[in-house]
């Protein structure tokens, strides 16, 4: 599935309808006064986050939106049709912001969010309106109101439980697959994973979000590799979870390179609570992987990082998958 996670729209509400000009014709009834009805409502425009919608991909090729005009008034006192409103649907997490992305109007957060983004104009006033003692036959009619209108930026940044962080090739989707049924890409080679991808997994019961997110390396930054603007992804996130690959010279090289990465992105993330998985465990002797987890420890123990955990980890064998349930259960409770 193709990503986008910002787009630009311009919205438009249905414009209200005429208001009538009627008059009465009936057989015996000469001056039969006015009967002119009101014009019918414009529809509004209203933007709605939904679960089942993962990205803004369907405002890639179309960027106008516009809701129906109301029906113009007829004779008979008849009122204009009103027009439905209409729903935009986009991802959990999209933030709503003017034009130029200063200001922003609505963050919706939660399944089933809604916003009214433009409101639909209200029908114009029959000739009926306008009868009066001295006027028994008015011809005004007044046109509805205008639908309002606005350009607006969408943005996405995706709300979840956990972010999956680390270098490529380090088994993040791996993981993803293993506690979800999510089914990403998984290949041994770099940059497999190009956009996010989410999962849920059921932990004791409760309900897990997980982001899991392109590989970063040194440099990301200044652009290197896939960059890092998908870090804003793991801004929204409330635990990160760092994936270090095991099968390499100097795991703990790269956790450090990581860490430098999230810090230029925002400081934000260096401060987020976070879970060490010292993954591919299996991939090295008992003794080595002990002694890895050892200095890892050693090392962090004093780094003022926010650690949950620091678990021997193995998508392959499932090394460590329980002690990993454990400390995020204890996670969701808090
Ligand atoms: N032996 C072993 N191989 C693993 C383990 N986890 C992942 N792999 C392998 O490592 C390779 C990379 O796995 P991915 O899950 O695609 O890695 P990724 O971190 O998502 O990589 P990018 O999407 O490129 O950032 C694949 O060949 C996996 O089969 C593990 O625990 N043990
Ligand atoms: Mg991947």
């Amino acid at each position: 599935m193709k990503f986008l996670d910002t787009a630009t729209i311009y919205i438009k509400a249905g414009n209200g309808g005429y208001g009538c000009t009627s008059f009465r014709r009936e057989k015996y009834i000469p001056f039969g006064g006015p009967n002119g009805g009101d014009g019918g409502r414009g529809g509004s425009v209203i933007i709605k986050a939904v679960r089942n919608i993962n990205t803004l991909i369907d405002y890639r090729h179309k960027h106008h939106f516009g809701a129906k005009n109301g029906a113009t008034g007829e004779g008979r006192m008849k009122t204009g049709q009103s027009q439905e409103d209409l729903t935009l649907l986009v991802p959990i997490g999209t933030i709503i912001l003017s034009e130029n992305g200063n200001f922003e109007l609505a963050d919706l957060k939660s399944d089933g969010e809604e916003f009214l983004i433009a409101r639909g104009g209200d029908g114009g006033f029959g000739n009926i309106h306008f009868k009066s003692s001295t006027n028994q036959t008015p011809y005004k009619s007044t046109s509805g109101h205008m639908g309002e209108e606005i350009t607006v930026k969408l943005q996405l940044k995706i709300i979840a439980d956990v972010g999956l962080i680390g270098f490529p090739n380090a088994g993040k989707s791996s993981f993803l697959s293993l506690m979800t049924s999510a089914r990403p890409k998984i290949a041994n080679y770099p940059f497999t994973t190009l956009n996010p991808q989410l999962g849920m997994a059921y932990i004791f019961g409760k309900e897990l979000l997980i982001a899991d997110l392109p590989g970063l390396i040194e440099g990301a930054h200044r652009g290197v590799g896939l960059g890092d603007t998908f870090l804003k992804h793991a801004e929204r996130c409330t635990t990160l979870i760092h994936i270090v690959d095991l099968d390499t010279s100097d795991p703990l090289k790269s956790y450090f390179d990581i860490r430098k990465e999230l810090e230029s992105f925002s400081k934000k993330l260096t401060i987020k609570d976070e879970i060490i998985l010292l993954n591919k465990s299996d991939l090295r002797t008992n003794e080595d992987a002990t002694d890895i987890l050892k200095e890892f420890k050693a090392k962090l123990k004093s780094s003022g990082h926010n650690i949950l955990d620091i678990i021997l980890f193995s998508n392959m064998s499932r090394d460590g998958l329980d002690t990993l349930k454990k400390t995020l259960s204890v996670k969701l409770q808090d």
